[in-house]
């Protein structure tokens, strides 16, 4: 009331300045709301941003290639080591830890504003050679020792860590790697404990691929998250990692999404690529980008690389900038597809 007091008490001239302030404000707030074209963002990055989200791109040691760098400063709010912080990066030899390639992204990261996945604490390929000789009680302590030491080391500064990759099969069995075989089925919500107090502020999420709908695979992660949930193992996102082609069926990849971030997780897209080119190419990134946005706990999307120069799939040029880094039809319908999730 102290405001319309003051108000009521200001002399004329006063008033009519706040009254001509007010009317400008609002004309430009209806300008704002009216014309999706005033608040389109023309990066990736930025177009997430306006509905709360990241849209980030694993990253290679390109760095120093100026196209590179300049494509990843401009269209990305956060970046995942391709390989860098894997086990066998992270821990040649036993107890022994190197992390000089994590830490530069991290400080890249820092230093460009930009959120870090962390990828991944726990995977049966790229471990270490010492690591796959190992068995019972001595394969646990180091599988704890592995996850305490990395995600201890960059506690605080990962938004999300991908702390176990590629546990099942297509059939939704446990694949039977060596972590299945020598530890049973609860290494994985001990994996889950470990990370908890390693880093306690980062999210903690299950990662794997072939989850781009509703299928057995999917169905057994979806029974996994919501044990752990009502049990309260810590698991806090599902990664989708959405390795795709231009004939992907997407017809319930919305839909399971929204099963999973029905049960209280977050849901990401974490390797995304699409083999393929033009708009058969675009349409999948332009559904694969809908369907995130169309789910409130869907908080960020991340390709898997910058330029299909340097991609995993080359030949099949998967990615949203071409080999010279100009923009392709892909990566104007993932804009286009962001931005309208934000008027
Ligand atoms: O893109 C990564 C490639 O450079 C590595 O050689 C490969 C090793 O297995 O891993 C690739 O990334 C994988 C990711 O870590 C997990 N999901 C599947 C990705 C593509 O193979």
């Amino acid at each position: 009331m102290t405001h319309g007091s003051s108000r009521r008490r200001a002399p004329r001239r006063t008033r009519t300045a706040i009254t001509v302030a007010a009317a400008g404000a609002l004309a430009a707030a209806a300008a704002l709301a009216f014309s999706p074209t005033a608040q389109a963002a023309d990066t990736l990055g930025g177009a997430a941003a306006q509905s709360g989200r990241y849209f980030g791109a694993a990253v290679a040691p390109h760095l120093g290639e100026a196209d590179y760098e300049s494509t990843l400063n401009r269209e990305f709010s956060s970046v995942v080591a391709e390989n860098a912080m894997k086990w066998d990066a992270t821990e040649p030899s036993p107890n022994q830890f190197s992390f000089s390639g994590g830490d530069e992204l991290v400080a890249y990261a820092k230093e460009h504003g930009k959120s870090v996945r962390g990828h991944t604490l726990v995977w049966h390929a790229q471990q270490p050679g010492w690591v796959q000789g190992l068995t019972g009680d001595a394969l646990r302590q180091a599988m704890r020792n592995h996850i305490t030491k990395v995600a201890g080391h960059y506690t605080g500064q990962i938004d999300s860590w991908d702390v176990v990759n590629e546990a099942f099969e297509w059939d939704g069995s446990r694949r039977q790697s060596n972590l299945q075989k020598q530890l049973g089925d609860g290494w994985i919500e001990d994996a889950f404990r470990t990370a908890k107090a390693a880093d306690p502020k980062a999210k903690l999420c299950y990662n794997d691929y072939g989850t781009d709908g509703i299928n057995a695979k999917s169905d057994a992660i979806y029974r996994m998250v919501k044990d752990f949930r009502a049990r309260g193992v810590p698991i806090d996102c599902v990664g989708f990692q959405s390795h795709l082609a231009s004939n992907s069926d997407l017809g319930t990849y919305r839909q399971n999404l929204q099963r999973f971030a029905d049960l209280g997780v977050h849901v990401q897209i974490t390797e995304l690529d699409v083999g393929g080119s033009g708009t058969a190419q675009a349409n999948v990134y332009r559904q694969v980008t809908q369907a995130c946005v169309a789910v409130a706990r869907c908080n960020g999307i991340t390709v898997w690389g910058v330029t299909d120069k340097y991609s995993w799939r080359a030949q099949e040029t998967p990615l949203l900038f071409n080999d010279s880094y100009q923009k392709k039809e892909a990566y104007g319908a993932v804009l286009a597809a962001l931005n309208s999730a934000a008027s």
